[in-house]
């Protein structure tokens, strides 16, 4: 069994990616399965077949604690990793050959607590990969695409895995792609970019991160898809299929 963590910003399309590669993979023959790691998630776009919300109610949180909706979720998700036994053995007994897996919706709660990386660490997986989701509607200017950028290099640091970054929502930014691909896969093209930014200020700021992203190699290319579209899914699950064993297995 492999693993396939999905995580992003709030909104970026994570559980909408979601469903849609559980849809790939059980279109092409494999046996996948959904696991949704959000306490806080009040409709999903696919039927979990494994779900945190089994085990922690944030709603229950709110009473039990007196606490507001962002006070709750902080402790859900800090919970999350308690229930790790009990969801790895709900998970290992349907068996699957991928289980793909939804995060909550804030990426802070998840990649920046204790909870989250002790769960991608300990859940028992033949290969794990982590797809970072950049929201295709955020990235639009150069400045904006370095924050995101140092915020994936981030998360990979906090959860120690394979990743692979995905650009999301790209029916919505069709203008846009070219640049931002350009930008993800040459860090020239994006100085030039922040070159030609107003903002003085944060534009030198920026130049400094992305050196420090470029030393460290931290700069990845950047797979567009659309989870409307289904547009550069197969791309997608290629370079998934680089990352994890599994891949060798679905070439025959
Ligand atoms: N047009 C378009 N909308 C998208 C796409 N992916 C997600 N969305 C929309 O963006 C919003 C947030 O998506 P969701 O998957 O719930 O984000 P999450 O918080 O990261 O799980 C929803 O309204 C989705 O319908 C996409 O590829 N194209
Ligand atoms: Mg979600």
């Amino acid at each position: 069994m492999d693993s396939i963590f999905v995580t992003g910003t709030a909104g970026a399309g994570k559980s909408v990616l979601a469903s849609r590669l559980l849809q790939w993979y059980s279109d092409n023959g494999s046996y996948p399965v959904s696991l949704n790691l959000d306490p806080g998630a009040e409709s999903l776009p696919y039927e979990p077949d494994v779900d945190v919300r089994d085990y922690v109610d944030v709603k229950a949180i709110m009473e039990d604690y007196n606490l507001g909706p962002n006070g709750s979720l902080i402790i859900a998700s800090d919970l999350i990793s308690t229930h790790l036994e009990e969801i790895q053995n709900e998970v290992n007994e349907l068996n699957p050959e991928v289980v793909v897996i939804d995060t909550p919706g804030q990426i802070e709660l998840f990649a920046f607590r204790a909870s989250g990386p002790y769960f991608v660490g300990n859940f028992l997986a033949d290969d794990k990969v982590n797809i970072f989701v950049f929201d295709g509607t955020l990235v639009s200017s150069p400045i904006n695409f370095v924050s995101i950028s140092l915020l994936a290099s981030s998360v990979m640091l906090r959860l120690k895995t394979s990743q692979v970054n995905v650009l999301s929502k790209s029916d919505l930014i069709i203008d846009k792609l070219p640049q931002i691909l350009g930008w993800a896969s040459s860090s020239k093209k994006l100085e030039d970019s922040l070159n030609q930014e107003k903002e003085a200020e944060y534009s030198l700021l920026s130049k400094e991160v992305l050196r420090a992203l470029t030393m460290g190699d931290f700069l990845q290319n950047l797979i567009a898809v659309s989870g409307l579209t289904m547009s550069g899914m197969i791309n997608l699950v290629a370079a998934i299929a680089r990352i994890v064993s599994q891949g060798e297995d679905r070439k025959d």
